[in-house]
């Protein structure tokens, strides 16, 4: 991968710029030590090797208790600690700004808004001008990190919409994409954005901006068109502003496949499987597996219900099949997030007392993170997985589960209102909003005779490619345009 940035920008130096940091260092209290962790997440593991490659930046909140210790006088520190090999520029977020920008303005605003769910959004002048406020120590961050340097900029998310025109406006002549890992929403709902025009400007500077999905980047240029004026090609799929033009593209994010397979493959599996299946269900049965962040957006109560309703309805599957929810609890100082992590706690409660026998639980619910090599042995036990987002930029659980089933036999259960169902070819479409249909659907699957399903697997595997698929298709496409536009060819 890092051959595919260097063919690409043969003499810029990468910095990537993201709300989340690739090592964090933390107290050990006890020992009186620091000890690093690497955040789990698909993105900052893939990155990262690019990174140590090539030898760029990388800029984000430094987050851990620790980290202030470990930075030199301009806050950075080479990583990785066991071989350093480039730099980790880390920025500070104070109470009030991790407060008012992260779990305000980006959490309780742009999620809920780009997920759909206007009820949910909380609209705070105070929100906002914090989050203004950090995009710009973002946007100096990275012109400090990019002085005298030709450099390409790659901003995450939607925490960083801003900090594009600020380093556009400072450094014209560098080249700057942006990645939205989620939803973009259609104009009618981005309408109750009050400052929607100016977060559109600010991501109007890119040169580049992804999307997980079509639809996405066409919701993302109606609004640039209506909401910020902006003149849009349809065609060429640009949108322009004050003389800048922005290409709007769609990029479906992957996974690193073949971590997963290594995973659901290593020695000794096939006895943890054995035990594994035994212990959730009887010899024969059937398990189902959900794994999700604790977020109103993955649709658990609706699962929940209708995994109620399936076991209502089609009483044999009782002591037959036993589902396992593993539910990370996520962002837990914001409200909708304690309500929800409390409701699904009910759920489960109130079906395992219905159903539950003194031989068997129906549901076991595991709200802890595992480690990733674990979740690949459960994901291939699993005969089917059910995926049942109301809203997902792409959701990478459905990639998970389809590259550790090795054996090609499981089932994904796939909600309509994912990235990913726009994308696979194989799944069973499910409409979470209806729990008579998703009791149905998945009485299907675990009926479904094997030639079918191991059909329907070598369909989802067909259609499944790699997070680095996913980079290079961005590097190489970005490239190109960095090297048309003015000034931008490699000197
Ligand atoms: C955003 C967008 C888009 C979960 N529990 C554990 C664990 N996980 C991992 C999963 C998966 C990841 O978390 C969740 O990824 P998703 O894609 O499902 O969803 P978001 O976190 O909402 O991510 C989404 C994504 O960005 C990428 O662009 O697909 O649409 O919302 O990788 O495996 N990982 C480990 N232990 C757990 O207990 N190790």
């Amino acid at each position: 991968m890092p051959v595919r940035f260097r063919e690409a920008f043969p003499d810029r130096q990468l910095i990537v710029v993201s709300n989340r940091e690739p090592y964090e260092h933390r107290w050990v209290q006890e020992m009186g030590e620091l000890e690093v962790i690497r955040p789990a997440g698909g993105l900052t593991s893939a990155l990262d090797p690019v990174l140590q490659a090539l030898g760029g930046t990388w800029i984000a909140w430094g987050s851990g208790d620790g980290d202030a210790e470990v930075v030199d006088e301009h806050d950075r520190v080479r990583v990785p600690p066991e071989a350093p090999s480039y730099t980790l520029r880390r920025l500070w977020l104070d109470q009030r700004d991790i407060h008012h920008y992260y779990l305000g303005f980006s959490n309780q605003f742009l999620w809920p808004l780009c997920h759909l769910r206007p009820a949910l959004t909380r609209i705070r002048r105070r929100h906002w001008e914090r989050y203004g406020d950090v995009n710009r120590r973002f946007a100096e961050a990275v012109l400090e990190e990019a002085a005298g340097q030709r450099a390409a900029v790659w901003f995450h998310d939607y925490h960083l919409a801003l900090a594009p025109a600020h380093v556009r406006a400072r450094r014209p002549e560098l080249t700057l994409a942006h990645f939205w890992h989620i939803p973009w929403p259609p104009v009618e709902v981005y309408r109750i954005a009050t400052q929607g025009a100016e977060l559109l400007r600010g991501l109007l500077a890119n040169d580049l901006m992804g999307f997980q999905v079509r639809p996405f980047a066409d919701n993302f240029l109606r609004c640039a068109q209506t909401m910020a004026g902006a003149e849009v090609d349809w065609d060429r799929s640009t949108a322009t502003l004050d003389g800048h033009t922005c290409h709007v593209r769609a990029f479906p994010i992957s996974i690193d496949v073949d971590a997963y397979v290594e995973a659901a493959t290593r020695p000794g599996i096939d006895a943890q499987l054995a035990r594994l299946k035994r212990r959730f269900t009887g010899v024969g049965g059937q398990v189902g597996i959900g794994v999700d962040r604790l977020d109103y957006s993955k649709g658990l109560p609706e699962r929940l219900k209708a995994l109620d309703l399936m076991w209502l309805q089609y009483p044999e599957l009782r002591e037959r099949f036993t589902f396992l929810q593993v539910a990370v609890p996520s962002r837990t100082d914001i409200e909708a997030y304690d309500e929800l992590s409390h409701k699904v706690e009910r759920l489960v409660w109130q079906i395992n007392d219905r159903f539950g026998t003194g031989i068997w639980q129906p549901i076991h619910l595991l709200k802890e993170h595992l480690p990733a090599s674990r979740l690949a042995v459960l994901y291939r036990m699993a005969d089917v997985c059910v995926v049942s987002s109301l809203q997902d930029g792409m959701n990478l659980v459905a990639k998970e589960y389809v590259a550790s089933q090795v054996d090609g036999t499981g089932v994904l259960l796939l909600s309509l209102f994912t990235g990913a169902s726009e994308e696979m070819d194989g799944a069973i479409d499910v409409n979470p909003y209806d729990p008579e249909n998703l009791a149905e659907r998945l009485r299907e699957a675990l009926e479904m005779p094997v030639e079918e399903r191991k059909k329907r697997m070598r369909r989802l595997k067909a259609s499944l490619r790699t997070i680095y698929d996913w980079m290079a298709e961005i590097f190489a496409t970005w490239g190109r345009l960095a090297a048309s536009q003015p000034g931008g060819g490699q000197t």
